[in-house]
């Protein structure tokens, strides 16, 4: 057996038509393989970036082009039986010829494909085409065959395999990507090969289990042997001449179990298997590391109508989640490493729970790998998202196929716990007045409720399906019914203020989001407008959602003050997002048992966009990304308005009880207190408890000079309440003290208060684009420090670094 890629040598041109602009028609360009067609481009100098400014809409030709790739490549003849092409993915419409002969055609970017070539090799130089047609071409001419289906953006991606978003979504560019976008290699192999390896792999009590279910492809007719090893732990399976599977079991007594992260390891073992001809020669090897843990979803209505309760390991986990987008438009440039950086980013801000959004991708093997390792559970989703999908050929076909090749690629991953079959679709067709439109034809239904359970149930029973992000887990039920199963909340956001979400008491929020800008650094980098503004063109531009900036003014006006400038505007839809955010968060884990997870819309960006990101497209932390962290900590403090008045929550998402002192106090924005009680916490594990706090403490003598400051004894976590809106409080102006010093790698900023400065934030950015701080929106009362630290390049002017607009706070104006 050898495996060798085919990754050099590559070029590509597009196919003549009138779209296609002089200087790129007839040229043939240096292509990366994987790659994708507007990298190579841009590399070649022959584009701007689609990035930048408006540059998008001057590349809309790309997507609407035919492009062909090309490569020779040497081979010389060995004695194996088979030669195959191997195609890890192709995007999308693709039609592969070797030496002028087709090999095949593909129209799935969500399959690997397998070519037998040995025919058509031959010794010395070898020419390898790769055709892609326009995937728009293809998904109109279905459109109109199938007949329209509702949508809820413009483009034609429910006709069509391949990544939604890239045509375009309310937080993304229309930059319709074609190429070799994976692997390609040739596989030579004899006798049989492992076709698919897939791992079953469960906790029962102290007992590991692995069910092995192995398929294999013959060139020969022979019996095999199939040996599987894990954790000292053997075992053989025969597979008979004329057949083509095995089942095999290990069984490994008392594992180290893997678990969420915060929960505890995430021991992995090496799981191997081998395939043997009879004479016991070795014809293929596999090899993953597995990890030993139980997934169970409890959804047995209750009281309070159906749960919706991820236990791990038999313990009950709060899902502390974050939405996925792909991180890049452009696949070939999210890397190993940067998502090391973005998957860290998610776990620092005490993130438990990663859900792979359905108009993205299956997410590659290196995001997975780096979920197991960090014990990120992950859901991921089918790939259908905000629209009507036809269920007539050749998508059933291709659905079915896609969906039995991702279970069984992922199958290994211990992160992986949950599967849904769509994101919003079911709601859609409730809602988004489809029905009429589809005028009763297909939109996906049997999908989501047929097809895709009974894949999952056959290949991967392990795992939890549940039909859609949101679902309430029964037809009679609305599917967005908060009281049932998951829910997405985007009436905050779209009409209603922030504080609706106090409104609520979910099962579940899978989806909950409010918009920021990115960071300033990124802004300067990716638009020229001069000046910037809230409405200059490139901010505009990178402003995918209805009605946008409306709706982040709406939410501004509510809270906090009219700002004076950019740099206002900036730092206050940055904060007002964060509090948004915040506020969801603490109220929904305030309800916990009744409410167990959360998932905040969204966590990454995939270019520089005003959007509902925790982290920018540049990979910079939004202030958002800082509240996550307190809001999601595993102890939570927190003052919520209860029955009329208002109560201290303590929050404990830990193993250990939580007993401690704490106390209350009502007090001015000068920090003269005015009442004040003390308390003993005592939070069991895995819970929380709810103290009604005493009228003297929950009515202020002045609204707009007061608040609360809740804290308990041991942790350096407060909680605050103030009486009055931001716009309505009766600052004084921030008088504070700031001091810089020299460290390591940066600077220490110790600000010390005079006034209380409201969320006190840091941003280094704007001095140095590659400078970082560790913390963000910090309220200090007069008298009280706190230490930034800056890791930066080079020293930042320290006068610059402790004024307006880089520290800012709400009261500083
Ligand atoms: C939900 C998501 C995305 C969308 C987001 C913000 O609908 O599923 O489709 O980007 O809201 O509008």
């Amino acid at each position: 057996m050898s495996e060798r890629t085919l990754h050099e040598g590559w070029a590509l041109r597009a196919v003549p038509g009138p779209q296609v602009p002089s200087e790129i028609a007839g040229r043939s360009v240096p292509a990366t393989v994987p790659g994708c067609v507007h990298t190579d481009l841009l590399a070649a100098g022959l584009i701007p970036d689609p990035y930048l400014d408006d540059n998008e809409d001057a590349l809309g030709w790309i997507g609407r082009t035919d492009w062909v790739y090309q490569t020779t490549f040497d081979w010389q003849p060995g004695d194996a039986d088979r030669v195959d092409l191997v195609c890890a993915g192709l995007d999308t419409v693709a039609t592969v010829t070797l030496n002028g002969t087709e090999v095949g055609r593909t129209e799935n970017q969500h399959r690997g494909y397998r070519f037998d070539v040995g025919g058509l090799l031959r010794p010395g130089a070898n020419t390898l085409t790769v055709r892609f047609d326009s995937a728009y071409g293809y998904a109109q001419a279905h459109r109109e065959r199938l007949g329209d289906r509702p949508n809820a953006y413009p483009e034609p991606f429910n006709f069509i395999r391949k990544t939604a978003c890239n045509f375009g979504w309310d937080w993304g560019p229309t930059l319709v990507t074609a190429g070799v976008w994976q692997e390609i290699g040739l596989h030579a192999w004899s006798t049989a090969r492992l076709a698919t390896v897939r791992p079953l792999v469960t906790l029962d009590e102290d007992t590991g289990r692995v069910e092995l279910r192995v398929e294999v492809e013959r060139a020969a007719d022979v019996p095999l042997v199939v040996r599987a090893e894990v954790a000292g732990v053997a075992v053989e399976a025969t597979i008979p001449a004329g057949e083509r599977t095995a089942v095999a079991r290990l069984t490994v007594r008392d594992p180290d179990r893997w678990w969420p992260v915060g929960y505890g390891e995430q021991p992995r073992y090496p799981l191997t298997v081998t395939l043997h001809a009879e004479d016991g020669r070795t014809l293929d090897s596999w090899s993953r590391r597995i990890g030993f843990r139980s997934v169970r979803l409890d959804t047995t209505p209750d009281v309070d109508g159906t749960p919706f309760t991820l236990h791990i390991n038999d313990v009950p986990v709060f899902v502390r989640g974050v939405n996925w987008i792909p991180d890049d438009v452009f696949p070939n440039r999210v890397t190993r490493q940067r998502l090391a950086e973005r998957l860290t980013q998610a776990v620092e801000a005490n993130v438990n729970l990663i859900r792979v959004w359905g108009g993205g991708r299956y997410e590659s093997a290196d995001f997975y790998d780096l979920a197991d390792s960090l014990g990120l559970l992950v859901q991921q989703d089918f790939l259908f998202a905000c629209a009507a999908y036809p269920e007539e050929e050749p998508f059933r076909t291709e659905v079915e196929a896609e969906a039995r090749e991702q279970v069984s690629r992922l199958a290994a991953h211990p992160s992986l716990v949950l599967w849904t079959g769509n994101n919003e679709n079911i709601w859609g067709w409730h809602d988004w007045d489809w029905q009429q439109a589809l005028a009763g034809r297909t939109w996906g239904r049997g999908y989501y409720l047929d097809l895709l359970p009974r894949v999952v149930g056959e290949l991967d029973p392990t795992r939890p399906y549940w039909p859609g992000s949101p679902w309430s887990g029964r037809d009679d039920v609305h599917p967005n019914d908060p009281a049932h199963g998951t829910t997405h909340i985007w009436d905050v956001w779209n009409t209603d203020d922030y504080v609706k979400y106090r409104e609520y008491l979910p099962r579940f929020v899978a989806e909950f989001g409010y918009q920021a800008p990115p960071a300033y650094a990124t802004l300067r980098r990716a638009l020229s407008d001069d000046p910037l503004a809230a409405d200059s063109p490139g901010m505009a531009h990178h402003q995918k959602a209805i009605d946008g900036d409306r709706k982040l003014r709406r939410g501004l006006d509510a809270h906090l003050p009219t700002p004076a400038d950019f740099d206002d505007w900036h730092y206050l839809t940055q904060l007002n997002q964060a509090r948004a955010i915040q506020l969801g968060v603490e109220h929904f884990r305030s309800h916990r048992p009744v409410c167990m997870g959360t998932i905040v819309w969204q966590l990454n960006d995939c270019w520089p966009v005003t959007s509902w990101s925790a982290v920018d497209g540049d990979g910079r932390r939004k202030p958002l990304w800082y509240a996550l962290r307190r809001a999601y900590a595993d102890r939570l403090l927190t003052v919520q308005p209860r029955d009329g008045g208002l109560a201290l929550v303590a929050v404990n998402e830990t193993a250990e009880a939580w007993r401690t002192p704490a106390t209350v106090t009502r007090c001015t924005l000068a920090a003269e207190p005015r009442s004040k009680t003390s308390v003993e916490l005592d939070v069991p594990a895995y819970s929380s408890v709810v103290l009604a706090l005493p009228a003297e403490l929950a009515r202020p003598d002045e609204a707009r000079r007061e608040l609360l400051v809740a804290e308990a004894g041991d942790t350096a976590e407060r909680a605050l309440w103030f009486f009055a809106e931001d716009r309505d409080a009766d600052w004084p102006t921030a008088v504070y003290d700031a001091t810089v010093e020299a460290v390591d790698g940066g600077q220490r900023v110790r600000v010390t208060a005079r006034t209380i400065l409201r969320d006190l934030t840091l941003y280094p950015d704007r001095l140095d684009p590659a400078a970082e701080v560790d913390a963000a929106l910090l309220t200090l009362l007069p008298g009280e420090s706190v230490t930034f630290t800056v890791r930066a390049d080079a020293p930042l002017d320290p006068a610059v670094l402790t004024a307006r607009p880089v520290l800012r706070c709400v009261n500083d104006s």
